[in-house]
């Protein structure tokens, strides 16, 4: 299935185990309203089990309609949408309570439909505090979503 591009060098993150693992989102596919998110999910082997579960504490840049926690509360119907306008520089972080090695995510976009607000350009982010994050891997033209579960390997 395609998913995307990845672009750039794996750092040296991508070999470490972190407390925060964040998606910055760079753009969407063309919303100029929103980008959404109906479940993220993060796995330290390709394949494995989603290392966040509905109480996963989850920071986002913007928006304050809906609750992040919608994105790991493992309920299709729930989603999170940024607010009005902020369709770039949107960042998701999850706070994992102990440091773990990611390699794999996976994004649910909202619903049927609504492809053009799900993520085009993406990077991988990894932090030690939650504030100061450094790029695990990047990706590049993650066009045509469909209705499942798109995932992003490094
Ligand atoms: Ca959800």
């Amino acid at each position: 299935m395609f998913a995307a591009t990845r672009t750039g060098v794996l750092t040296a993150k991508a070999n470490g185990a972190y407390r925060y693992w964040a998606v910055l989102v760079l753009n969407n596919n063309g919303d100029t309203g929103f980008i959404s998110c109906s479940e993220v999910e993060l796995r330290s082997v390709v394949g494995g089990a989603d290392l966040t579960s509905p109480s996963t504490p989850v920071t986002v840049t913007s928006g304050t309609l809906f609750p992040a926690s919608n994105t790991v509360d493992n309920n299709l119907g729930t989603y999170f949408l940024t607010g009005s306008g902020q369709v770039t520089n949107q960042r998701f972080a999850f706070d994992l309570v102990t440091p773990q090695k990611v390699v794999q995510m996976g994004w649910r976009k909202r619903g049927t439909g609504l492809a053009s607000q799900a993520p085009k350009d993406l990077t991988i982010q990894a932090s030690a505090d939650g504030a100061t994050w450094d790029t695990v891997a990047s990706f590049t033209n993650s066009t045509g979503w469909d209705d499942f579960l798109r995932l992003f390997t490094w």
